[in-house]
């Protein structure tokens, strides 16, 4: 059963038989604005862009076929029968409109991951548009600002760990780092077939994955790691000449897993985070979790052939791997990079422009901990209290917002919030890991998009069974 029809829990019933009945009923999706169930009012979300789209594009999400290997078939949920999604490109500023086709037996939606949209175009399920049905279409409208490297996907249960995933990107028409060409780099965990919560018996037929154990997590049994779909036994190639500037766009689209990426024979000059503009920061290796984006430039200076290799931190399934190919190469195989020694820091990261509405002190701040839940059920949970059973975080329009983050658990959570981008560190950013063992992360937003957004851990595992809270704007 989705979450979102269980029966209903202990909270939601006194919430329905106290005082504030009418309130917790505007929870449903279509009622905007209302009364929120703390008594407060709604701020109207700004409203969607009405002019004529620069592009418009279809999408049609169903079940196929894919073949990440030679000898590798299995069945997938994808947008227009591709895995990933086909590359959706525009300019800074353009208006996008997409028509999303359920040919799905399931409801869905699709989510604009980073992209600071207008909230009924968010793409989440009951908090801010109804699912679309099986056989409905729905038609997102949106301005593609600011440019960066983002990704879109189903924000229904699982699915986006059943394929239904795709790169969006917006050129920034004024690029602050020169390139010759670029690459756009899906690294992906690869789960053949229905993904399932450990409750209900996934992740390895029913037993516990990998690291169990009551403070532990689990992780589902991928049977590889991908780059642009491929295994790497098959994978992808990026041309090069030599003397180039090669723009690399990474995205991670897993649902649960942490990679470490290193390119043999060269050095990445880190120059955007989460699309956003970074001063150029040169390394030899990154890490990012699920949700977060890289841009880096190569100068391809060192002809050959050789690996890019991302590594899953968390699991045992051979690297996922692409190939930097030279024009001039010979045709030996690729060069395996060498162990990473200057691996970037978020301390490094360090916005070229900030962000407007979050100097000085905070108007508001939230202290949430981010813990396992308690007992037998596989529950994650924000200050005890596990989604869609949780009090959404209230917040003003104007406010300066401040959420600090404690790790309580052994586990990393990439954290992401909705509709707005937030400052951690010098950094401008819309996903961030908060380290496990007591780890500590402060960010800081502007509340200037009203509406109701989501803020949770992008573990895909975490976010379904509970670690999620509403940021609510009220008057
Ligand atoms: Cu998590």
């Amino acid at each position: 059963m989705p979450r979102n029809q269980r029966p209903l829990s202990r909270r939601s019933l006194l919430q329905l038989t106290g005082a504030t009945t009418l309130g917790a009923l505007a929870g449903c999706a279509g009622q905007l604005p209302g009364t929120d169930g703390g008594g407060d009012r709604e701020v109207t979300p700004r409203s969607t862009v009405s002019v004529e789209p620069d592009t418009s594009v279809s999408l049609t999400a169903a079940s196929g076929t894919i073949r990440p290997a030679p000898e590798t078939s299995t069945t997938n949920w994808m947008y227009e029968g591709q895995f990933p999604g086909p590359e959706l490109r525009v300019q800074e500023g353009d208006v996008l409109s997409v028509d999303l086709t359920n040919d799905l037996r399931a409801e869905t939606t699709i989510h604009w991951h980073g992209v600071p949209v207008a909230n009924p175009m968010d793409g989440v399920p009951n908090v801010t548009q109804d699912p679309v049905a099986s056989g409905d279409t729905f038609t997102y409208t949106f301005r593609a600002e600011p440019a960066g490297t983002y990704f879109y996907h189903s924000h229904v249960g699982l699915q986006l760990d059943r394929g239904l995933l795709g790169p969006l990107i917006v050129e920034e028409r004024d690029p602050h780092v020169e390139y010759d060409r670029e690459y756009v780099v899906v690294i992906d965990d690869y789960l053949p077939g229905e993904p399932k919560l450990p409750s209900d018996g996934g992740m390895g037929g029913g037993g516990m994955g990998g690291g169990g154990g009551m403070m532990g997590d689990v992780r589902p049994s991928y049977e590889g790691l991908l780059i642009n779909g491929r295994l790497p036994e098959d994978p992808p190639r990026f041309e090069v000449a030599e003397g180039e500037r090669v723009r690399l766009r990474f995205v991670n689209a897993a649902s649960a897993t942490v990679f470490g990426v290193r390119i043999a024979g060269h050095e990445m000059t880190v120059t955007h985070a989460d699309g956003r503009p970074v001063e150029p920061v040169d390394v030899d290796s990154f890490v990012f979790g699920a949700g977060e984006r890289y841009d880096v430039v190569i100068e391809a200076t060192n002809p050959g052939t050789w690996a890019l290799q991302a590594d899953a931190l968390d699991g045992n399934e051979p690297p996922a791997r692409a190939v930097v190919e030279y024009e001039s190469a010979d045709g030996e195989g690729p060069q395996r990079p060498s162990s990473a020694s200057n691996r970037l820091q978020y301390g490094d990261l360090q916005a070229i422009s900030s962000l407007d509405g979050v100097s000085g002190e905070p108007d508001r701040t939230f202290d949430l901990t981010l813990s396992r839940g308690r007992g037998q059920s596989y529950t994650w949970t924000i200050d005890g209290q596990a989604y869609p059973d949780a009090d959404p975080l209230r917040i003003r329009p104007g406010e300066h917002v401040r959420i600090r983050m404690t790790n309580q658990s052994p586990v990393v959570h990439p954290m992401h919030l909705h509709g707005h981008f937030f400052q951690v560190g010098d950094a401008i950013r819309d996903t961030v890991i908060v380290p496990g063992r007591r780890g500590q992360v402060t960010i800081d937003f502007h509340a200037d998009n009203p509406g109701r957004w989501l803020f949770h851990c992008h573990n895909l595992y975490h976010l379904d069974a509970g670690m999620a809270r509403v940021v609510r704007y009220v008057e």
